[in-house]
């Protein structure tokens, strides 16, 4: 574990610690190369960062439609996925992470395209304050992107394991993902083996995605903190 001092320990917001590790982040972003880009507003951060090297790179590519217009108004070309072979690094948010670097993500309901991105990627290196660092994952609630008409039946499967599965809703409605599916925020679990969790979710007919990251975990995990950044490998 390596950290940046904050020597005059001046006090930082939550807000002052995502843009520490947003601009930390940059010195995984590799010359020449196009970058992953994940979702959220500590992404955001990074995101406003690489900006200040978008001469270096040649895009990226983007998890979420909210990133991608963030990056082209930024004047950073964004590449579809499918144009890129693999990326050597993807940088992102989570909502909860622990010692392991398995992660809980999808709290801003991009966790598909952010894990099909992570996965086409060498390295993934996750940006947190340091709220989000857990020893064990699940007390945020579990996102799991839905085929709307398997709502329910997933509903049930959760009930079954003693969980409670609630439909997100946004503006009133049912949200719907850049993908046309649905949300289920997902409470009392215990995840205990988060590989063996996401597993079984995954192979539920109408999962579309789990919001657990254990196969695509984060190789390295940038934490804003009060004494600076520290580096979890
Ligand atoms: C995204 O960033 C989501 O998967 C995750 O839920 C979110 C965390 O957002 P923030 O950085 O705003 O806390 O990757």
């Amino acid at each position: 574990m390596t950290q940046v001092q904050n020597p005059a320990q001046t006090v930082l917001s939550q807000d002052d610690l995502k843009t520490l590790v947003g601009q930390a982040a940059l010195q995984y972003v590799v010359p020449g190369e196009i970058v992953g880009v994940g979702t959220g507003s500590t992404v955001n951060k990074f995101i406003d960062a690489l900006a200040s090297m978008k001469d270096q790179i040649k895009g990226a590519v983007s998890s979420s439609v909210a990133s991608t217009a963030r990056l082209q108004a930024l004047g950073i070309t964004v590449f579809d996925c499918n144009e890129v072979a693999e990326l050597s690094v993807y940088i992102d948010g989570a909502d909860e992470i622990d010692p392991h670097g398995y992660l809980i993500k999808g709290g801003g309901a991009a966790l598909t395209r952010e894990k099909i991105v992570a996965a086409q990627s060498r390295q993934f290196v996750c940006i947190a304050d340091d709220s989000k660092l857990v020893q064990a994952l699940g007390k945020f609630p579990v996102p799991v992107e839905v085929i709307p008409m398997a709502v329910k039946r997933v509903t049930r499967q959760f009930a079954a394991m003693g969980a409670t599965a609630v439909l997100r809703f946004k503006d009133g409605a049912p949200l719907v993902t850049d993908n046309g599916q649905h949300i289920l925020d997902v409470t009392g679990l215990q995840i205990a083996d988060p590989l063996a969790f996401e597993s079984q979710v995954n192979q539920w007919p109408g999962v579309v995605t789990v919001g657990v990251f254990a196969f695509q975990k984060a190789q390295v995990c940038l934490l804003g903190t009060a004494s600076g950044v520290k580096t979890l490998t």
